[in-house]
């Protein structure tokens, strides 16, 4: 079961690293920049295969260099612990 737990405990645990709380809903975002756009789709080819395996899917907007993802758990309708575990992978991967 997941369960939510609020993007102020998500971000808790990611101390820093650029997520930051969603303004309009229960979610946390982050821009990641790359070199060029290769890098970026290096970047999102490698989350989504990750994004598979775990069944939980990223919200993403690309333009050239720059991916703006935002994480929420829209089965309990914000953030739990499955966006805090996505969002690690990113970082990692980024
Ligand atoms: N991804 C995200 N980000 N949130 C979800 O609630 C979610 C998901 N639910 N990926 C999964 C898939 C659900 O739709 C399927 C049916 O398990």
């Amino acid at each position: 079961m997941t369960a939510r737990i609020g993007a102020h405990a998500a971000l808790a645990q990611l101390d820093g690293h650029g997520w930051t709380a969603s303004e309009h809903r229960d979610a946390i975002a982050k821009t990641f920049t790359f070199k060029d756009f290769g890098q970026a789709f290096g970047f999102m080819t490698r989350i989504a295969i990750a994004a598979e395996k775990l069944d939980h899917h990223p919200e993403w907007f690309n333009v050239y260099n720059r991916v703006e993802v935002i994480l929420t758990t829209h089965d309990v309708d914000g953030v739990s612990e499955r966006d805090v575990v996505l969002a690690k992978i990113m970082d990692a991967a980024a």
